[in-house]
């Protein structure tokens, strides 16, 4: 499997890693780390160092409860930061943004992927941005919004229900004239679920991989696994690799990541363990 960006083709043979980098005040984990341009430019040159193979900026906290930025505000944080990464390291820049205009702005100042939280629900010309421009896009799913989500989210049958909006709003976003290429899906891990509705995506991930499409799993050192662990935001990084090595033996293709250099030599063992080692790299192995 392949994921066609603008001017290269990203090969999925192995399950890859998406380093982030928070350029906002109030993010959950990293906030206020890497607001200044120049510290947001560093991490994201160290995480490429530690080996990650995208790069995922946002400008923009979608925590529970965070609160919403202007356009102006997303613009100024984010451009600036998207410009010099897109310099300085050679993987691929995602940018974490629902509105079409800090998309297209992002595009060109070399972003190849749009991370959209929301999947195309939250501004009406995003479609047409990723089309035209030829970017990836990634479709999450969320019950709700930031606000609100985590109020009281209910499902009947969360997998079946997370797997058919994903594929519907697969099937928009093409209608709309994205490439199915183009195209990731992600279950939107605690975005308006509970820990059981989480922990039954993750161990059912197999029905959303089933829908063709690369599957990006984001668990990184979120609420559920505090829950399993009793540890705070910064005692998460262990509970995040058992779910990752998981996602990784489930058939996940991104894990979307902090702690980089930890997390990728949990993706490169539960990789070769679970019989998905490119044949390249075996034979070297061999
Ligand atoms: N999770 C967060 C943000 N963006 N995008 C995708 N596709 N999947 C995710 O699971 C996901 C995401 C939340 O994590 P983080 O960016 O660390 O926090 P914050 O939203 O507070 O900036």
């Amino acid at each position: 499997m392949e994921l066609h960006l603008p001017e290269r083709r990203l090969s999925l043979d192995r399950p890859l890693v998406m380093g982030i980098v928070n350029a906002t005040p109030d993010s959950f984990f990293d906030g206020g780390r890497f607001l200044d341009p120049q510290l947001a430019l560093e991490h994201g040159r160290r995480l490429v160092e530690e080996g990650a193979d995208l790069l995922d900026i946002g400008a923009e906290s979608t925590r529970p409860g965070s609160v919403p930025i202007d356009e102006g505000e997303e613009l100024r944080r984010l451009v600036p930061i998207v410009t010099a990464l897109a310099q300085a390291v050679s993987v691929p820049i995602s940018v974490d943004t629902s509105k079409a205009a800090v998309a297209k702005a992002a595009i060109k100042a070399g972003a190849v992927m749009v991370n959209d939280v929301t999947a195309l629900r939250g501004d009406p010309a995003m479609a047409d941005v990723v089309a035209q421009t030829g970017v990836a896009l990634v479709l999450m799913h969320m019950q709700g919004t930031p606000q609100t989500m985590q109020q009281a989210p209910t499902y009947g049958d969360v997998v079946e229900e997370v797997a058919d909006f994903l594929a519907e709003r697969a099937r928009f976003a093409m209608e709309r004239g994205v490439a199915k290429s183009r195209i990731v899906l992600d279950p939107g891990i605690g975005f308006g679920k509970v820990l059981t509705h989480n922990l039954d995506l993750l161990a059912h991930l197999r029905m959303l991989t089933a829908l063709g499409f690369p599957v990006l799993v984001g668990p990184s050192r979120k609420g559920f696994i505090g829950q399993l662990t009793k540890q705070s935001v910064e005692g998460r990084a262990w509970g995040t690799a058992g779910v990752v090595a998981l996602a990784v033996e489930q058939g996940a293709n991104i894990l979307r990541v902090h702690d980089v250099a930890a997390m990728r030599d949990v993706v490169n063992v539960a990789t070769a363990i679970s019989g998905r080692m490119p044949a390249s790299l075996r034979e070297q192995h061999a």
